[in-house]
């Protein structure tokens, strides 16, 4: 058996994708068009509350594409958390407008790949600070879920620590190159949802997603192992964008 890589959790997240149905919501009285958007926003505001308390970080994207209108990317300590998040969501005013059409759970994620040993993780605060992050707050996110194969000779979970080890470095230095530009954030979900991992990336130019992930396909450990669902990316939608974003 081949040396399982460690790994360091952090934060629950989850990506919550929700269709507006924008024919109810123009029927529907202006008066309950208010209650609805009234009720986003002061949810809105309990997750800014949230963040700012440092108990969790909640990001609110447009998603440019057919396959949702909006997302909702929340981070929390527990999964109960979580789970209240979107219950409370889901009992708002708002979600008789906007149900859910996709979801992702999985929980921030950091492997020992590319440590430097002798550091104690609990003790580091940049380590810490990675393990619960507050999100980005730029122009765009693009999100996708991702396995690494197991097929034939290339099965990543039975090459030896030595090899994965060297693949990920090369990994970690294409995308430093992109330090400044974009930030990921990468999630675990083996044992928690459909694909291994949740590869969540923020920048404020939507170019540098295409530029990093294509840059990548070429590494060793994306071109050979990489297996990715579907893609979704967005713009960010600040509470008074979000107003005019519903206006109809
Ligand atoms: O050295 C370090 O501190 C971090 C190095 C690093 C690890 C361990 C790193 C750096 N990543 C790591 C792990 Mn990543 N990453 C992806 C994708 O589209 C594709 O081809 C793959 C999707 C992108 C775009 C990306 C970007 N990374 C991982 C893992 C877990 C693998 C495992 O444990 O087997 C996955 C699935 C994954 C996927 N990676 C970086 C980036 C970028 C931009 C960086 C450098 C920035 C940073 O250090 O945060």
């Amino acid at each position: 058996m081949s040396e399982a890589v460690q790994t360091l959790e952090g934060w629950f997240a989850l990506h919550d994708f929700r269709r507006v149905d924008w024919n109810s919501f123009k029927r529907i009285s202006q008066a309950d068009r208010r209650r609805a958007v009234d009720s986003l926003l002061g949810l809105v505001r309990e997750w800014e509350a949230t963040e700012s308390e440092k108990r969790g970080s909640t990001a609110l994207y447009a998603v440019v594409g057919h396959k949702a209108d909006l997302l909702f990317m929340h981070l929390r300590p527990t999964l109960q958390e979580l789970e209240a998040v979107e219950l409370q969501l889901n009992k708002s005013p708002f979600a008789e407008v906007a149900s859910p059409i996709y979801s992702y759970v999985s929980v921030v994620e950091l492997s020992n790949y590319t440590a430097q040993p002798g550091v104690d993780p609990s003790e580091d605060p940049a380590i810490q600070s990675r393990l619960k992050p507050i999100l980005p707050k730029t122009q765009h996110i693009c999100f996708y879920p991702m396995n690494k194969k197991r097929q034939g000779a290339d099965n990543w979970y039975m090459l030896s620590m030595e090899d994965r080890r060297r693949m990920m470095r090369s990994h970690g230095e294409i995308g430093r190159r992109y330090a400044g530009r974009v930030t990921q954030i990468i999630t675990g979900s083996v044992g928690l949802d459909d694909w291994e991992w949740g590869v969540t990336l923020f920048a404020d130019d939507p170019v540098v997603f295409k530029k990093l992930v294509y840059e990548m396909r070429f590494d060793e450990v994306s071109a050979r192992f990489g297996e990715f669902g579907r893609f979704f990316v967005g713009n960010r939608l600040t509470p008074d964008r979000l107003v005019e974003w519903l206006e109809v």
